[in-house]
């Protein structure tokens, strides 16, 4: 810990993954280092404040795994101390599984009628979120800054306290915060609510998920009021007082700029255009999940060969899609009518030399990504509810040519940022996706080029970087009167 500033607040991280994962290889355990953007953005700011990262390392327990010795190497090595908080299978089942992803993950989706509501889902949440909260009370000291990531978790500044530990916590909602007709319906609400007001500040994605909690927050407690104006405003319940702010999270947009000029990646990208003969390219990226619309989107792009016969052999639509919890009945459900879909649109139009989709099942390593965005002619990203959307930032990143359009949800918190140099569609109406498409491959160049530059500026100011900058400024500073301004 050497590189560490003297005279910053330490920063412990708390989420339900660590930023690493033990995998069992040929018998033996190894660590395998984590390589999303919160990790990246996370990984320096640890190293110059110094701290700890506290999560579940994605196995459950084994009496065989010397965990600490595991990761004791990589610690030394990341210049931060990791701790594990140990999950039995049971546990990961009913908290993870269960209340985290079929009761939070769909409800906040707006998709209730996936909620499973059972009451030993929530015994779990609260029995593994107490379990947390013993990790981050021992590993950390009243001087840290602690800071919780996403719904698994809402309940750690709530614990604390009642262990009579008193910290300054953060807590940062990584997917939207549903409107008061919809969350109302969850049988824990009050709990729910009552434990976020806990935390010191509580941050959104957009200005709309913080005003959906506060008027979460006043239909359950009407004497909640909050004060100010701008990102971050102050909120005042009772004799508690904390802070709620909207923080669009994003990307490390000269990573991925970079990544695609380089010459091996500039090369990938275009052979993935020889090879479809320089056709017009759509590409869709994303998790396979039910919420992001991948189904939606191949109908709409079944729409757009349907009703505009010009299209026919001139466009390909490439999705790619990353498994995703696929040990789920409805995930392997969501694949096999992805797999319909593409067969059926395939069927009705292939011909020889032409397949119009292309359908990846797989994580793909990050530079093959990047050559993929790079080659894409429109980024199609339309999820019928999301926090953010990261995969709408990395296309305009990794789109240095500036030809590129991006065709967004507006049901996408990215929207809320990109909205002015986006093409918008709802992702429900297919017929007005195959027309935005249509209209978009048909822009000139100029138009095209302006629309994505000023799209770049927005992704490349508004970076991950300035986005934890901007959380602990909010979470760790006195005064917000020098708060900057959120662009929207
Ligand atoms: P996710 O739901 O996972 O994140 P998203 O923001 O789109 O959604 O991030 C997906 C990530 O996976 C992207 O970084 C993308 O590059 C990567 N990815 C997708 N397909 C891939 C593939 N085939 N191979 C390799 N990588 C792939 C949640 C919320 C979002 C929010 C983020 C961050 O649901 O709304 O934006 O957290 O807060």
């Amino acid at each position: 810990m050497s590189d560490t500033q003297p005279g910053l607040q330490r920063l412990v991280v708390v989420s339900n993954r660590l930023p690493v994962a033990l995998k069992k290889v040929d018998d033996a355990w190894a660590v395998k280092q984590g390589a999303g953007g919160l990790v990246t953005a996370m990984a320096p700011v640890l190293k110059n404040r110094g701290g700890a990262w506290i999560g579940w390392a994605g196995a459950s327990s084994d009496p065989d795994m010397d965990v600490d010795g595991l990761l004791s190497d990589f610690c030394s090595d990341a210049g931060y101390d990791l701790a594990t908080v140990p999950l039995t299978k049971q546990e990961v089942d009913d908290y993870y599984f269960g209340f985290s992803n079929e009761i939070i993950w769909p409800l906040f989706h707006d998709l209730q009628t996936r909620c499973r509501f059972h009451p030993r889902y929530w015994r779990a949440y609260l029995d593994v979120n107490f379990k947390f909260a013993e990790v981050v009370a021992r590993k950390s000291t009243p001087d840290d800054y602690i800071w919780v990531q996403d719904y698994h978790l809402m309940h750690q500044a709530f614990f604390l306290k009642s262990m009579g530990v008193k910290r300054n916590t953060g807590f940062f909602l990584h997917i939207p915060f549903p409107p008061p007709d919809i969350f109302m319906k969850l049988p824990w609400r009050w709990k729910v609510i009552q434990a976020l007001t806990e935390y010191d500040l509580v941050g959104f994605q957009t200005v709309q998920d913080r005003r959906n909690f506060m008027g979460c927050l006043q239909r359950l407690m009407p004497e909640a009021k909050a004060e100010g104006r701008g990102a971050v405003v102050t909120v005042t319940v009772g004799n508690r007082r904390f802070r709620l702010g909207a923080f669009p999270i994003s990307i490390d947009y000269n990573q991925f700029s970079g990544l695609a000029k380089r010459p091996e990646v500039a090369q990938q990208a275009f052979d993935v255009k020889e090879a479809l003969r320089h056709r017009k390219i759509i590409l869709g990226v994303d998790r396979l999940d039910y919420t992001k619309g991948i189904p939606e989107r191949i109908q709409s792009f079944h729409t757009l060969l349907r009703r505009y016969p010009d299209m026919v052999g001139k466009v390909n639509f490439i999705q790619i899609a990353v498994p995703s919890r696929e040990e789920v009945d409805e995930y392997k459900e969501l694949r096999q009518e992805i797999e319909q879909l593409v067969g059926r649109v395939n069927g009705e139009f292939s011909f020889p030399g032409w397949v119009p989709v292309h359908y990846h099942y797989r994580s793909l390593p990050h530079e093959e990504l990047v050559a993929y965005y790079s080659a894409a002619d429109i980024g199609l990203v339309t999820p019928l509810r999301d926090g953010m959307n990261l995969v709408a930032k990395e296309y305009c990143a990794c789109n240095n040519s500036g030809s590129g359009v991006l065709v967004l949800s507006e049901f996408a918190g990215a929207a809320a940022q990109l909205q002015k140099h986006a093409y918008l569609v709802n992702p429900y109406d297919m017929e007005g996706i195959a027309k935005a498409l249509h209209r978009a491959l048909h822009w000139g160049r100029d138009e095209r080029k302006a629309s994505m530059l000023k799209l770049r500026e927005q992704v490349r100011k508004n970076n991950i970087f300035w986005w934890v900058d901007s959380f602990l400024q909010a979470g760790i500073s006195k005064k917000l009167d020098d708060f900057p301004e959120i662009e929207t």
